[in-house]
């Protein structure tokens, strides 16, 4: 048994080195366990903290492409096949630059838990590439989804692993993935999850994390007795979960003021409303602009160049780009401008000493883990459908959608109460490792 939680760290930092995403999440959540794995044997004599930091399988593979000039590419696919000790392996795939193995085990790690407080029996993993999308042509993504898949469909399959979307992936990568698994296999199965609804995929899926991100606050500001109704809400990113954010935000009666991308952020004071919402989408789907783009066509609005929206006045904010995007100072920031409900729907939006700030300030925080698991519980719900092959209704899949949010903030309050404050990451963390350390101890040394 290690003596303390830095002295494990130590273990993992000098097993996985340069790996610095994969150590902060390992340690977030080694630090919220700590006290159950002293107090329960059955943990430490199972070796169960070192067995879960290490990934089941890893795959890394070579895909090569042809662009449209006919020149030969090559960029480096991975699948992480984290967990399966209470479902099989469950997780997106990820194309862009930054891909590398400590990102995507940092989130395949995340995931674990993740799929875990979903309550769906899900196991955990990631994947992706390092393959930029910006700036490709329709063939040459499509060339590249094939060539991909070419070498994944060997590892994934519906009772296996069953992948998904996330940054830079989409419905229409997604598809060309489905198309050519299908025509390598000769099977017509639920193997991706995030499919187009004429052939297999969920209504809501689309809708699901941006939605389920606004249902956790919502759910966090009713201990407070408060609602969205007239609150300023500030969302980083421009892409799909950043869209169905700003939908249900407004529905629900708040003003979404911001978004951004990787250029700059846009600040529109009056609101981004519905029909705004619907320039975004097309803007970012359709012609996959920049959302600087949004100023040229709503001139009250502010285009801040190289910033992130965590300047802005609110009382509400939603990560929703990307790893670490939300800094110590940027969460003093907010604090100092009124906010006090952060929901975070990226994977590890907020730094660590972001995250120590919200904790400190008793913000009602919710973290990825918990916030954001409304995507991958409505693809577990696409795979329960696709394995009774029918279709559920919109209002059946947003139904069950919002008692899972429900339910994952009910186990956060459980095992995160600290006299009248929620402390929701160590809710998440430990609601969510329970059940994945349990399963793995009835499995037995596997
Ligand atoms: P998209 O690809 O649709 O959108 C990503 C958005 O984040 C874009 O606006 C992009 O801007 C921005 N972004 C990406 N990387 C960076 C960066 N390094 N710095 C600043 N901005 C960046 O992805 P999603 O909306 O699906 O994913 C957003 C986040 O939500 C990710 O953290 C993902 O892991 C998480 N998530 C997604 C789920 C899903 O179902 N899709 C489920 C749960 C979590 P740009 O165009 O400039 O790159
Ligand atoms: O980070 C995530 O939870 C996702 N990208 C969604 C995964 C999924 O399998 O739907």
């Amino acid at each position: 048994m290690y003596r303390t939680p830095k002295d494990f760290m130590e273990y993992v930092k000098a097993n996985n080195p340069g790996q610095p995403e994969f150590h902060q999440a390992v340690d977030e959540v080694i630090t919220s366990v700590w006290p159950v794995i002293e107090n329960n044997p059955k943990y430490q004599s199972a070796n169960i903290l070192e067995r879960i930091v290490e990934p089941e399988r890893s795959i890394i593979f070579k895909v090569t492409w042809a662009n449209d000039k006919g020149e030969v590419n090559v960029n480096r696919g991975y699948r992480i096949q984290m967990n399966s000790a209470i479902g099989p392996y469950k997780g997106g795939l990820r194309f862009h630059p930054s891909v590398n193995l400590g990102v995507l085990k940092f989130l395949a790690f995340e995931q674990v838990f993740k799929n875990s407080l979903t309550t769906l029996p899900l196991g955990g993993a990631k994947g992706g590439s390092d393959f930029d999308p910006k700036g490709k042509s329709e063939g040459e993504i499509m060339r590249f989804c094939h060539n991909f898949m070419l070498e994944l469909s060997r590892h994934i399959g519906p009772n296996t692993d069953v992948p998904a979307g996330d940054i830079g992936v989409g419905a229409r990568e997604v598809g060309y993935m489905f198309g050519i698994y299908k025509k390598l296999q000769n099977q017509f199965t639920g193997v991706l999850t995030g499919k187009g609804l004429n052939w297999g995929g969920s209504l809501i899926r689309p809708e699901a994390t941006g939605y389920g991100v606004t249902y956790f606050a919502q759910e966090m500001l009713k201990t407070r007795n408060e609602d969205f109704n007239g609150k300023t809400v500030t969302i980083s990113g421009s892409g799909n979960v950043a869209q169905y954010a700003v939908q249900k935000v407004t529905e629900l009666g708040g003003k979404v003021v911001t978004l951004s991308d990787s250029d700059g952020t846009i600040y529109d004071s009056e609101g981004i409303d519905c029909a705004k919402l619907t320039y975004v989408m097309d803007l970012k789907n359709k012609r996959r602009g920049r959302i600087k783009e949004y100023t040229n066509e709503y001139k009250n609005a502010e285009y801040l160049e190289g910033k992130r929206p965590w300047g802005i006045e609110c009382q509400v904010a939603l990560p929703c780009a990307t790893q670490n995007e939300l800094s110590g100072e940027d969460a003093k920031t907010l604090i100092s401008n009124g906010c006090y409900c952060v929901s975070e729907g990226a994977n590890m939006p907020t730094e660590p000493e972001g995250v120590q700030v919200f904790l400190k300030n008793e913000v009602l925080y919710g973290q990825g883990k918990a916030a954001n698991a409304g995507g991958v519980a409505t693809s577990g719900l696409e795979m329960t459908q696709n394995s009774m092959r029918l279709s559920w209704t919109r209002q059946e899949v947003d139904t069950r959608l919002h008692e899972i949010m429900r339910s994952i903030h009910q186990t956060c309050v459980r095992y995160g109460k600290e006299g009248q404050y929620v402390n929701y990451v160590k809710g998440a963390n430990i609601g969510g490792f329970v059940k994945v350390a349990d399963a793995m101890i009835e499995q037995g040394v596997v």
